[in-house]
């Protein structure tokens, strides 16, 4: 492929150590106030916002910007319960026969089980798949690379991206979700990634009392220059 035409990087901001300290800061106490929600409210959110999370998501640095994401955003009613109808039936599986113990042991806090109401509630469905490959008009095959990084990427920005405009989310992984590309009728060439649930908390909605690693936990310094 041809270089790219260069030009100055126009966009960028530095900020003074205070400022840059002030910004770290306020961004990590917004971040503590999300919570993933498993109860939502039917209330509508108009599908602007939703367009406009996708569009900051689609920002994500990407493999070779190759850009292998799909953003089905599902707000129909009738395929909506036909997405928890499928969900359910793989979920019933996964909790009643194929789930070891040990992961359902490592769930039992969370209280999830094989009911997702929230698949018909919320008004939003936000189902992000990936694109394995491209085919190119003369059917031949081209490989993207690093999908699952950038498709993973994109999909945190847009969990923040809703965040940010006030909205609450849930990341369902329904498992095996092949029935996603049969119902939102999608090519061989995207897999499923997650069913990102968006919309408001239901009224008096709860979430369990858990907690966060402290930094010693999950970073590790090796810079001894400071
Ligand atoms: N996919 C199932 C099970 C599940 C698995 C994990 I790991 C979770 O953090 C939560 C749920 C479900 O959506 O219920």
């Amino acid at each position: 492929m041809a270089r790219a035409n260069f030009i100055p990087l126009s966009t960028y901001e530095e900020l003074p150590p205070e400022e840059m300290r002030r910004e770290a800061e306020a961004f990590l106490t917004k971040m503590r106030r999300r919570r993933t929600v498993r109860e939502f409210s039917d209330r509508p959110v108009p599908k602007d916002v939703i367009e406009n999370c996708i569009l900051a998501a689609g920002t994500a640095p990407n493999g070779a910007n190759r850009q292998p994401w799909r953003f089905v955003m599902v707000g129909d009613p009738e395929l909506k319960s036909r997405i928890r109808e499928a969900a359910e039936e793989e979920e019933r599986q996964f909790y009643q026969e194929k789930a070891p113990k040990e992961w359902l042991d490592a769930l039992e806090h969370l209280g999830t089980d094989e009911n997702k109401p929230f698949l018909e509630d919320a008004p939003w469905l936000i189902v992000i798949f990936a694109e394995s490959y491209r085919v190119l008009s003369d059917g031949t095959k081209a490989k993207n690379y690093y999908v699952t990084e950038s498709v993973g990427i994109a999909t945190g920005m847009l969990i923040t991206a809703l965040h940010y405009a006030g909205l609450v989310t849930l990341t369902h992984t329904p498992s095996p979700m092949k029935f996603l590309n049969h119902v939102l009728d999608r090519p061989d060439n995207e897999r499923a990634f997650l069913v990102l649930v968006c919309g408001y908390p239901e009224e008096g909605a709860t979430v369990p009392e858990i907690t966060k690693k402290p930094i010693e936990d999950i970073a590790i310094v090796v810079d001894r220059s400071e």
